[in-house]
């Protein structure tokens, strides 16, 4: 209620307006970052990854976590792609540079990155990160939870990091202990490489809302843990 919306809309464009798509910068987004400024209390900071914005329906009743999306400035560009371009000042929503297929440095990217590292590196307390366990690896290094969120965590401020992996229990395909596996494996090295404290845990009841398809047919006692 105290922000300048129309300020924040014109910080948010000159991030990006009459500037060649594909050379964005962190600091392109410094005057946005700084006018939405905003934090989470300690404890109750979410992190996702590969399991998109359900994460956030998931505890929408609750209201004890809050992910990036929940903050102000994470929710400004709901789930739009956008762009400018040299020599206008056009607002591109339709065609705009990949950043696996074109460049990295595309406004998106760059938007995402900067808000993810300022999201984390203010994080404190205990911190709760989702991750899909119906994929092969549900700590991708290349993420950019892997590659800027807990890399930018204050290890003097965060001291524990809750995984939780979240399985469907109808799919049989992948291992049971996921908690164990490679992947994961990488992530409790890096975290209590920074002196943070690890922990994870196989997370069944929340199946039915991120598998929509096969929770209404899990037996009960499997949603359990
Ligand atoms: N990037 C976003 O569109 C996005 C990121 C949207 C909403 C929220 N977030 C942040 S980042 C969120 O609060 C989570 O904590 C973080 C999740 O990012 P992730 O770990 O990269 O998860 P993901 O499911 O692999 O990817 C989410 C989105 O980011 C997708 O659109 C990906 O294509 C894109 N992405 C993933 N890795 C990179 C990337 N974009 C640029 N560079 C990357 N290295």
């Amino acid at each position: 209620r105290e922000k300048n919306c129309k300020e924040i809309w014109k910080a948010f464009k000159n991030s990006f307006i009459s500037k060649d798509p594909c050379s964005i910068t962190e600091e392109d987004y410094l005057p946005l970052m700084k006018l939405t400024n905003q934090t989470v209390p300690c404890h109750q900071t979410l992190f996702w990854s590969k399991i998109p914005t359900l994460a956030r329906q998931l505890f929408q009743d609750q209201r004890k976590v809050f992910s990036l999306e929940d903050l102000l400035l994470g929710s400004i560009t709901g789930g739009l792609t956008w762009c400018g371009s040299r020599g206008t000042s056009e607002m591109n929503y339709q065609s705009c540079p990949d950043w696996r297929k074109d460049c990295s440095n595309n406004p998106v990217s760059v938007f995402w990155k900067t808000a993810s590292k300022k999201f984390a590196a203010d994080a404190c307390g205990e911190v709760l990160a989702l991750l899909n366990g119906s994929i092969p690896e549900p700590f991708d290094r290349n993420s950019i939870f892997g590659s800027v969120e807990i890399l930018n965590l204050n290890s003097k401020a965060v001291h524990l990091l809750q995984a939780w992996v979240i399985h469907d229990a109808g799919d049989s395909s992948f291992p049971r202990d996921s908690c164990l596996s490679s992947s994961i494996n990488d992530l409790k090295s890096i975290i209590t490489e920074r002196n943070i404290r690890f922990t994870c845990q196989k997370e069944y009841r929340l199946a039915r809302k991120v598998f929509p398809a096969h929770g209404p047919h899990l037996p009960s006692c499997q949603i359990l843990m």
